[in-house]
């Protein structure tokens, strides 16, 4: 008799449950793919005989180690870091940073498994990683910083290469700090070569990097609304966030003639009304850099908007919503009253920022609805594109990065239409997005046979 996870689905996600305990965030993340991944798999006894889902569920390797650092006041600070290298089937990995106190083994191990379907979807040869620390960018000073990101690389340095695995920044990790860690990776190896993405662009990064995400998490907006012979234009958007991804999805939002209402960070958000513009967007960009200021000092400079302490955006009506701050920011009840408002699509810039009840009634409803996986994945293709560009040694020109980025996601948008059209009129990006970036890593790893 085989031996298989592949029974079915429940029995399936007991073994990742059991396997895993105390790892929620990791469990749904595998949850949202399997669900649709069983179906796809049903007739194509291979991938169930090779246990494919099975083997990609489980990280190749998880490294985890301490970071002391020293803070302005000689006081001796411990804090954990970790890589999770979650498959290379099809690349070296590749992922971001995250340093936030959140930060735990369960969310890296999901956020690796995200980025290993995301990055399949963008079509350039990347596996899947991620890695951080549970520690806190908030109000330390520069050279606190400085000091933590060379402790976290002096461990790092010895997982990661161009051709091994290429870390990026995410959630408390910008230029500032890959800055940091690149000077600290060129001190102890003594390479200059393209190790990690997002640099600056006079060593060595791209253009376009620093908007890539939030743009392109609006030109997939577009290509969703375009199946309904609709536009951006004229539209009104309620996003969350104020950091990298959701400042530049505000900023092509307004670009293509749409009116932003809403922005957020962890103490609450900011309505306002009259639209948020580029010049104020321009505002929260300077005011938020270097996590220094808070969203709720918005209302003083732009007395026509109001700030919601301790509460999410979803409750103001819009036709199109994108959650750009963290996971599990948009609840099942959240999901609800968007659709009751008349919300007609969904674009999530930050990864798995919809709960599994709130996939659910997405779903359900038969709404225009990205996941993060597909429509965040801008990203990490311009961080690709700046991989590119290093191993050339040469830059290439806006314009052109421009087109790419556009070209990449509107070809992840053919992918999800691919896997995901369900006739009448409905296409389940989700299922698209799971089945098309499952397919390229599991269609890889068969060749390889069983390593
Ligand atoms: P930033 O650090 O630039 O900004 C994060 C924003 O989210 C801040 O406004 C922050 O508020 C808010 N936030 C973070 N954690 C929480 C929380 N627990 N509750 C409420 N708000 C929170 O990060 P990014 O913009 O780069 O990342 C945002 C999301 O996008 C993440 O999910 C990330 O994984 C995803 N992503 C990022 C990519 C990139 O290229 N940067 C690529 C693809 C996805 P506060 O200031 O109060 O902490
Ligand atoms: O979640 C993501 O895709 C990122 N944080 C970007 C990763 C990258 O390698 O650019």
């Amino acid at each position: 008799m085989a031996v298989t996870d592949h029974v079915d689905l429940n029995g399936f996600m007991e073994g990742v449950k059991k396997r895993n305990p105390h790892q929620p965030e990791f469990v749904q993340a595998v949850q949202e793919v399997a669900e649709d991944i069983f179906d796809f798999i049903q007739d194509k006894e291979e991938y169930h005989a090779q246990q494919i889902l099975r083997r990609i569920a489980e990280p190749d390797r998880v490294v985890s180690f301490r970071v002391c650092w020293e803070d302005d006041n000689g006081n001796i600070r411990v804090q954990r870091g970790w890589r999770v290298q979650n498959n290379n089937a099809i690349g070296p990995y590749k992922g971001g940073i995250r340093f936030h106190p959140s930060v735990n083994e369960s969310v890296l191990k999901f956020l690796a498994f995200e980025q290993t379907f995301k990055n399949a979807l963008t079509g350039l040869p990347m596996g899947g990683g991620k890695g951080g620390a549970n520690f806190n960018p908030k109000g330390k000073s520069v050279r606190e910083i400085m000091r933590f990101c060379q402790s976290f690389m002096t461990e790092l340095y010895r997982h990661i290469g161009p051709d091994v695995d290429v870390p990026a920044g995410d959630i408390g990790v910008g230029g500032r700090e890959i800055g940091f860690m690149f000077g600290q990776y060129k001190r102890i190896t003594n390479h200059w070569n393209g190790v990690l993405t997002g640099k600056g662009l006079e060593w060595g990064g791209s253009l376009i990097r620093t908007e890539a995400t939030g743009y392109g998490a609006v030109y997939f907006l577009e290509n969703m609304l375009a199946t309904k012979g609709e536009s951006v234009a004229g539209k009104t958007a309620v996003i969350s966030g104020s950091g990298n991804v959701a400042t530049h999805a505000a900023e092509k939002i307004v670009q293509l003639g749409g009116k932003v209402l809403t922005l957020s960070d962890s103490g609450g958000f900011i309505h306002d009304p009259d639209g948020i513009t580029q010049e104020k967007i321009d505002w929260v960009k300077a005011h938020k850099t270097h996590r220094r200021g808070r969203i709720e000092e918005y209302v003083e400079a732009f007395p026509g908007a109001t700030f919601h302490p301790g509460k999410t955006p979803w409750g103001v009506p819009c036709d199109v919503a994108l959650p750009c701050a963290t996971q599990n920011e948009l609840l099942g009840e959240d999901a609800k009253t968007l659709i009751a408002n008349g919300c007609k699509a969904v674009s999530e810039g930050a990864n798995m920022p919809t709960d599994l009840d709130g996939v659910h009634a997405f779903k359900a409803a038969k709404i225009l609805y990205a996941p993060g996986k597909a429509s965040n994945a801008g990203g990490v293709a311009v961080s690709g594109l700046e991989m590119s560009q290093n191993s050339e040694r040469r830059s290439w020109k806006e314009e052109e990065l421009q087109q790419m980025l556009k070209d990449i996601m509107k070809g992840i948008h053919d992918a999800c239409i691919r896997y995901g059209d369900q006739g009448g009129g409905y296409i389940d990006y989700v299922k698209g997005a799971n089945i098309a970036g499952f397919k390229k890593v599991a269609d890889a790893m068969l060749a390889f046979g069983v390593v």
